[in-house]
């Protein structure tokens, strides 16, 4: 067997079965740490995944996969969408979750340029990636600019949080001085990473170890 399991020692309801990288399961693993709950890991590597078995029974063919009981999840948003309903993290109301949404949509698609970069021209294109960079992250600047609670919507924390806080650290290794003109953002980062949860997790080495991509590219 090519695969292999960390096991905790209650069985909890979550499971993520994911390549050994952060990749598109790091702003899930940080929501699941900061609202105190436990999973599973089930850690695949690349040769198990080339043969085939796993890729057949993924709905979209492949992963992360995501569990909750009975429950399997694919794509990566969904389950950041799901845990919102599940832990409080999506909106007290309709409007609310509505521009939740929209900005986890905003991130999606900073995450999708970045995940651009990273696998497909790292050597060409960083540079430029890198000096066109505050066109995106001015955008989030002055959302959280008028925000009074320092989230994105409202006065509690959302999914979306979560997900702007984990694309914003790793632009951060892209790029160190990136958020230095965007106090908001730097201001953002600096609060989500002092959540009590959020630290200990960013310090340990379940989250140390795993390399942000999957090419060795950051
Ligand atoms: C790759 O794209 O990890 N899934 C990826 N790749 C394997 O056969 N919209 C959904 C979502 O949000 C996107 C899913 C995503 O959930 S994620 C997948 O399944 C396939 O398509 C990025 C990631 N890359 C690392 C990786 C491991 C195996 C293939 C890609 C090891 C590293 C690079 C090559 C081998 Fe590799």
């Amino acid at each position: 067997m090519n695969s292999f399991e960390y096991c905790q020692d209650e069985m909890p309801p979550y499971t993520i079965t994911y390549f050994a990288v952060r990749g598109r399961c790091g702003a899930l693993r940080i929501m699941l740490s900061d609202q105190g709950q436990e999973w599973k890991e089930v850690v695949v590597n690349f040769d198990e995944w080339m043969k085939g078995d796993l890729k057949k029974t993924c709905v979209f063919g492949q992963l992360p996969k995501f569990q909750d009981g009975d429950l399997v999840l694919f794509q990566s948003n969904t389950f950041l969408r799901h845990l919102g309903r599940k832990h409080g993290a999506y909106g007290k109301n309709d409007d609310e979750a509505a521009l939740i949404d929209m900005f986890n949509d905003g991130v999606e698609d900073l995450r999708v340029k970045y995940l651009k970069l990273i696998y497909q021209e790292y050597e060409t294109g960083k540079e430029t990636y890198i000096k066109d960079l505050p066109n995106h992250l001015s955008k989030f600047e002055a959302v959280l600019e008028k925000s009074k609670s320092g989230f994105l919507v409202s006065d509690s924390i959302s999914f979306a949080d979560y997900a702007l806080f984990e694309v914003l650290l790793n632009h951060q290794v892209l790029s160190p001085t990136c958020l230095d003109s965007f106090p908001a953002l730097k201001g953002f980062v600096q609060s989500m990473s002092n959540r009590p949860k959020i630290k200990a997790f960013l310090e340990s080495d379940a989250y140390k170890s795993l390399p942000i991509n999957g090419n060795g590219k950051q």
